[in-house]
């Protein structure tokens, strides 16, 4: 395969007889160029547009690769996943089939807290190991960056063990790895309960311990009934701002707290799942440029019935990101091509707006739209090719992979 090949980074790599879905913000729709090159130095984009608009210094040196009028679009972005995690929830599965919900398995004793005694007892080691064929289904889709959160660990030996497996998975496979410190997750066995206690520790003792040792990118918060109150996450995010990290909220997913509102007025790089969030919550996304990230593989797996308000993000211009939820709980789902379908059959969502919610919308999420998520010079050279006659195919099908290569960073 062309991504795979070997060369070493410094050269210069130029693909042509392609047809781009370049999905830049300056351009209409999806920015289709047919006929279209994309030359890349040093691993990042110099060139991307038409080929007969190329100049022959950009042909200088480089390795071609002859894309046989396949579609190039940029390399799929996972803005959200739980992907570091041990042993599974099957069990709970079955008993969710039998008839409980979601939240009567979190009081019985499962749910999050399973995980967590699970991460707890596995070793970094094991960790890496167990993520590993999660991040390989991923990469297989033509995944170039992902976001992994803590969150299974819940104190500060865990929640370490958990980031560093999530660093080391990046050094293990070509990819890039954006880290999310998610303390405010769940109430741990040993806080009996005391969720002030408990977030006091999050926010003075962990998050700050995690930051100082450059083991977060971003901190996460889950505001919910079941999990943290909306003033309690304030604390948190007061730290995270303290520690000089970005936040982002799992907002409105089971109950209307106001989640979006709340991630909004601390700046939040996104809110996440969103079903119920109302009218003024998606006004104060627009206005804080707040992305909203839509996440079906959740709201399918726990048979949600009410949609987020795909109709009312639109009308305020909030941004969507579409992203995997991958964790063991609630979306055991390791596909973004199946979860654009999930967002276009369950939501609504257009194919554009699947396809810009797994790049630049995503990149824009992890606020890394400088750097990836569209085909544009300046870019890292992070891009998928695919076996497709049109772009829809990607969303349109269930379980089927068209990819023909991958290439990270120009390889
Ligand atoms: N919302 C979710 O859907 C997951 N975490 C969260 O905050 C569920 C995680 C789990 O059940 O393990
Ligand atoms: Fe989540």
């Amino acid at each position: 395969m062309a991504g795979e090949s070997k060369s070493r980074a410094g050269e210069a790599r130029l693909w042509r007889n392609a047809r781009l879905a370049t999905m830049a913000e300056s351009a209409a729709g999806l920015g289709i160029v047919e006929d279209g090159a994309i030359a890349a130095r040093d691993g990042v984009i110099v060139y991307a547009g038409p080929e007969a608009d190329m100049t022959a210094a950009l042909l200088q040196d480089a390795e071609i690769v002859d894309c046989k009028g396949r579609w190039i679009t940029p390399g799929l972005i996972d803005c959200h996943t739980h992907l570091v995690h041990a042993g599974n929830r099957a069990n709970e599965f079955e008993m969710r089939l039998a008839g409980a919900t979601y939240e009567e398995v979190t009081k019985a004793g499962g749910g999050i807290v399973s995980s967590v005694k699970a991460l707890r007892a596995a070793s970094e080691h094991e960790l890496v190991a167990q993520s590993l064929p999660r991040l390989d289904a991923l990469i297989a889709e033509g995944l170039t960056t992902i976001e992994i959160k803590s969150g299974y660990g819940l104190d500060l030996e865990n929640e370490q063990k958990s980031l560093r497996a999530a660093r080391l998975l990046g050094e293990h496979r070509p990819v890039t790895v954006r880290t999310s410190f998610l303390g405010a997750h769940a109430l741990p066995p040993e806080a009996k309960g005391d969720k002030d206690t408990f977030i006091d520790l999050v926010a003075k003792g962990i998050l700050p311990a995690v930051a100082a040792e450059g083991l977060a990118d971003a901190v996460d918060g889950f505001c919910e009934g079941i999990a943290f109150s909306p003033e309690q996450i304030s604390r948190v995010f007061d730290a995270a701002k303290a520690a000089g990290l970005p936040v982002k909220l799992h907002a409105d997913q089971l109950s209307n707290l106001h989640g979006a509102e709340l991630a909004a007025r601390h700046g939040a790089l996104s809110a996440d799942h969103l079903e119920y969030t109302d009218e003024a919550g998606a006004a104060a996304m627009a206005r804080a440029g707040t992305v909203a990230t839509i996440l079906p593989g959740a709201y399918y797996f726990i048979r949600e019935t009410k949609k987020p308000p795909i109709s009312v993000f639109r009308q305020h211009g909030v941004r969507m990101a579409v992203a995997t939820d991958c964790n063991p709980g609630t979306s055991p789902l390791t596909s973004l091509l199946l979860t654009m379908n999930m967002a276009a059959t369950l939501f609504g969502l257009t194919v554009e707006e699947c396809l810009a919610g797994v790049t630049r919308e995503a990149a824009r999420a992890l606020g890394l739209l400088g750097k990836t998520g569209t085909l544009e010079a300046g870019k890292s050279a992070d891009m998928a090719i695919w076996d497709i006659e049109r772009p829809a195919e990607l969303v349109y099908r269930m379980g089927f992979n068209p990819l023909h290569a991958r290439i990270w960073r120009g390889q």
